[in-house]
């Protein structure tokens, strides 16, 4: 063990103005980087939540990130930031490099863990003049519950100063352990028990047959967290030709793309998989490793379905044969998933946006998977959304089905019909215009129920609220819903994880029972509710645009 050489002096650093910018917001404060570089930002921000998250002092905590831009210097920061604060132990990975999945497995592993630091913008860019962020995760390993995010923002808006020690920086080009002051600092290997994890989960010796036997696949890190892990488990593990992970390679600003696995950022992988024949299955993660994109030859897989897919089929899979105890999505995430649970006779929730809302339902045992249309999907394994941990259950389904992924959801749509679902974003749109364009629509809702709209009337228009059924806590103001007589539905929401302007998230869903018309393109299938929308709320009138930026 290393130790700096005197118990370092605490240093205490007052603020000229408490920040009055600091409000988290879906997962995490996110900001521009140069946000993030003035003077006392950061340290205003962590101080806030070293004072707020419980059990801080003499507790441990886990500490890592994407790679990305400022990863480091903040890695620095809260370790000198943690010593001031006299937390016992904190647990940071060799060169900082944790994925979001594996920092909450390492939390909920870890002896007297009291939750941990996680630095990223997700899907977000990076690089100095992109994005930077600061995830805040709990004791149970998932994303901060509102109450712990509202309470250390509370705590930025009167912050004074804060407390730090100066000393040089700990190394964590490889595992070891040193001592700074009262704290101990263990840099272990970020990828290695989730890597384990994974193999308790899925059976890689049918994995490793079946990827073997003429089943070419692709994974794209987009240059991001998953780099490493996705080259240990398909290249070291399951035997993988060296090149099936493309751009494996953590890089501070991703390569100059963008870490997020939708059709419009992980073009390159869409293309092959859509319009080449190369490989039969193709998948992305984003820049933290939570989200994944599904792809099969000639076939992209709505993230709704995924869900619902994965729901159908768990208990072919190793570590979830004993059966599910229920399922949640996200409410503007489609109904697929309710259809499946309906079959199964098993409860499913359905929450706001935002991962945090599962934990309650997971760690009551009340379900075992759960998923969002935002690309995301898991289980009660972590308290995460989990990216490499999806790929690895699609292709169990896929050895044990023996089938390409275009049948498989053929087969899928043929026994529960067909959720035809899109999302539609508006992207740094000016904010006083989003905000115009949410809140005449929220005004109108009262007066629309009866209304025809698309072809179909309306027969229920409200704004989402949720109250837990674990804890009893409300969270209202969670997106606007048109409900259509049909059980076709469009949501509207405003993003909360973007960093420019607002961007407007309109969701459309439209049910084809499976006697029905199931092999439509979803832009076709949906046109009627895209006109509408824009009658609706006006989205061209307000924003000025004519067409969305990202169409997932
Ligand atoms: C975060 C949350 C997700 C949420 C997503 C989109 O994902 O963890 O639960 O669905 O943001 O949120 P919004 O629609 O407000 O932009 P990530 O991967 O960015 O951490």
């Amino acid at each position: 063990m290393t130790a700096s050489a005197t118990t370092p002096q605490v240093r205490h650093v007052s603020l000229a103005a408490p920040f009055q910018d600091q409000k988290p917001g879906t997962s995490g404060l996110r900001r521009p980087t140069p946000v993030f570089q003035q003077p006392h930002y950061l340290e205003s921000f962590l101080e806030a939540v070293l004072q707020t998250l419980p059990g801080v002092q003499g507790g441990t905590l886990v500490v890592g990130g994407d790679g990305r831009y400022g990863n480091r210097r903040a890695i620095d920061v809260i370790l000198r930031m943690a010593c001031a604060h006299r937390v016992g132990r904190v647990i940071t990975t060799t060169n900082g490099i944790l994925s979001t999945p594996a920092a909450s497995h390492l939390i909920r592993t870890s002896p007297g863990c009291v939750g941990g630091i996680i630095l990223s913008a997700s899907h977000n860019p990076g690089g100095p003049e992109e994005d930077f962020g600061v995830k805040v995760n709990g004791a149970n390993g998932g994303p901060a519950p509102e109450q712990l995010s509202n309470a250390i923002h509370q705590a930025t808006l009167t912050l004074q100063g804060y407390a730090v020690v100066e000393t040089a920086a700990i190394p964590l080009d490889r595992p070891g352990h040193h001592r700074l002051g009262t704290t101990v600092v263990e840099v272990v290997d970020g990828v290695e028990d989730f890597v384990v994890l994974m193999q308790k989960l899925f059976d890689f010796d049918q994995l490793r047959e079946f990827l073997g036997s003429g089943f070419p696949i692709t994974f794209d890190a987009l240059h991001a967290v998953t780099g490493p892990y996705a080259r240990r488990i398909f290249e070291d593990l399951l035997g993988l030709p060296a090149g099936t992970v493309r751009h494996g390679a953590p890089l501070e600003d991703f390569g100059g793309g963008h870490p997020d696995p939708n059709l419009t950022y992980a073009k390159p992988l869409a293309d092959a998989l859509l319009q080449g024949d190369e490989f039969s299955f193709g998948a992305a993660c984003d820049g933290d490793g939570d989200r994944n994109m599904i792809l099969g030859r000639r076939c992209f897989v709505n993230p709704s379905d995924s869900l619902a897919v994965i729901t159908a089929h768990a208990t072919q899979v190793k570590g979830y044969g004993q059966g599910l105890a229920g399922v949640a999505r996200s409410m503007p995430t489609s109904a697929a998933v309710d259809a499946v649970a309906e079959t199964l006779a098993i409860p499913c929730y359905e929450t706001p946006t935002g991962w945090k809302f599962f934990g309650t339902l997971l760690d009551a045992g009340k379900i075992t998977l759960c998923g969002e249309e935002s690309f995301g999907t898991g289980s009660d394994h972590v308290r995460e959304k989990d990216g490499l941990w999806a790929v690895l259950f699609w292709l169990s389904i896929l050895a044990t089905e023996r089938c390409s992924v275009a049948t498989l959801m053929e087969r899928h749509w043929a026994t529960y019909g067909r959720h035809y679902y899109s999302r539609h974003d508006y992207e740094e749109v000016e904010q006083t215009a989003a905000a115009e364009l949410y809140g005449t629509l929220q005004r109108q809702l009262p007066r629309l129920a009866g209304q025809p709209l698309a072809g179909d009337r309306i027969r229920q228009a409200d704004e989402f609220s949720y109250t837990d059924p674990v804890d009893g806590s409300t969270s209202s103001r969670q997106g606007l819903r048109i409900l259509l007589e049909s059980g076709s539905r469009m949501i509207f929401r405003l993003s909360g994880t973007g960093t420019r302007g607002a961007t407007l998230r309109l969701y459309l869903e439209r049910y084809e029972p499976n006697n029905g018309a199931l092999n439509l393109d979803p832009q076709t299938a949906l046109a009627p509710l895209i006109r509408g929308a824009d009658q609706l709320a006006g989205i061209r009138q307000h924003t000025g645009m004519s067409t969305p930026t990202v169409i997932t």
